[in-house]
């Protein structure tokens, strides 16, 4: 006996396996018509006709429609105090992002926003913006600290994070983020920074086990390589996995530098080089990119083609945040990684499914309709999969299903 049987699958559209694609395989997507799938304790039992499903005690009808694997968005900033539209003029002026922080505002706003902010009001918010990526079809949200700067502050995000965890029906995956930016204590002291965190905060957070993954803010003005490899290899020594947001405006060398590093995954890479390419893909580093943050930032749109060529795997995320990305809609960068990378709609279903369930290392549980896999399943309102990459600018999520719940 089942607990839950989706019956009347037009399309059941998922890739396949317990790690990212690489390549041409990125494009390997499973199509399955007319089938019926079976969930047993939160996990997918059964998957074949209906005619041989087994007994179950309730039934959903999915009416012919496409079904695929719940969203997994791999890149957020989804804890924050305030929001940034007082840079809104600023913005249309063409003032550049990287201009705003160097002036205090930016990421600086909301730091001093996040820190102002008690932990109730920290986590009703991001509950229920959670609960927003939730109905837009995202199961699985990585959330990373990084608007504190300090001790305190950044304990605070990442234990809302896990409170989250203990309360809503999504799962998260948290990455400390300490180095986003220089703080305003630490101004023009970059390296005594870098300091204080290897020191005073990532052995706190290490200990506490709030954090899973450490990143850093590889840019212009912000940490140089040198800088963000010391964090990064202190964070290794501490157990914590890496990632790197790196050529998100410029390309410095955080894309060579992910690859070196053997780095999880190396976000942005807008203006990555064929170097930083070639060596990320040697290393099996997952490019995650965030098409959104193109968009809002008005910036080219990274090379994704170029490097499913040279054979990365590659991942696409919302990067959810107030300044760069104040978008949580998952299936917006899903449109415009088909839009304006040029990929197919099989490459950008796993972008943000099975392979952004890597970059995250959770590919052995969620990121494809398997046996034995949880129970993360999105029916649409769309009869193909052609059609959710072609309606672009409403949700078309018509049920989620997480742990086999119906949502
Ligand atoms: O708050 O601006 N790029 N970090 C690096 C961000 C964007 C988030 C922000
Ligand atoms: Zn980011």
């Amino acid at each position: 006996m089942t607990d839950l049987l989706i019956k009347n699958i037009g399309i059941l559209a998922t890739p396949e396996g317990n790690g990212p694609k690489r390549g041409k395989e990125q494009g390997d997507i499973g199509i399955k018509k007319n089938v019926a799938i079976g969930i047993t304790f939160g996990k997918i039992s059964y998957i074949g006709d209906i005619e041989e499903a087994p007994a179950a005690k309730e039934v959903i009808d999915a009416k012919g429609s496409l079904v695929t694997p719940g969203l997994v968005d791999c890149h957020t900033h989804l804890v924050f105090g305030g929001w940034r539209q007082h840079e809104m003029e600023l913005k249309l002026k063409g003032v550049p992002y990287l201009d705003i922080l160097k002036a205090g505002g930016g990421i600086l706003s909301t730091v001093e926003a996040t820190r102002k902010a008690t932990f109730d009001e920290l986590y009703e918010k991001a509950k229920k913006l959670s609960l927003t990526m939730l109905r837009y079809g995202t199961t699985t949200i990585e959330a990373k600290s990084g608007y504190g700067l300090e001790l305190e502050t950044e304990l605070k995000q990442l234990k809302v994070v896990q409170k989250l965890q203990e309360e809503l029906p999504i799962d998260f995956v948290s990455t400390f983020m300490g180095a986003h930016a220089v703080s305003p204590e630490y101004k023009g002291r970059g390296e005594e920074f870098v300091d204080y965190l290897c020191n005073e905060v990532l052995p706190v957070v290490a200990g506490e086990k709030l954090a899973e993954y450490c990143d850093v803010f590889c840019e212009t003005g912000v940490f140089d390589p040198g800088l963000s490899e010391k964090m990064l290899l202190k964070a290794k020594e501490y157990g914590l996995k890496l990632k790197i947001h790196a050529d998100e405006i410029d390309p410095i060398g955080g894309g060579e530098l992910a690859g070196r590093l053997g780095a999880a995954s190396a976000e942005h890479l807008i203006a990555a080089t064929d170097e930083g390419i070639r060596l990320m893909s040697k290393s099996g580093t997952i490019g995650v990119l965030l098409p959104a943050t193109s968009f809002y930032l008005d910036k080219p749109f990274a090379r994704a083609r170029h490097m499913i060529d040279e054979g990365m795997a590659v991942a696409c995320a919302s990067d959810f945040n107030p300044g760069s990305s104040p978008n949580l809609n998952l299936q917006l960068a899903m449109n415009l990684a088909c839009l304006r990378y040029k990929l197919t709609p099989e490459e950008a279903l796993c972008a943000v499914t099975l392979n952004a369930a890597s970059a995250i290392d959770r590919a052995g549980s969620v990121g494809s309709i398997e046996l034995g896999k949880q129970a993360d399943i999105i029916i649409w309102d769309a009869p193909d999969l052609n059609y959710i990459f072609y309606r672009y600018g409403s949700n078309l999520v018509d049920t989620v299903i997480k742990k086999g719940l119906v949502i």
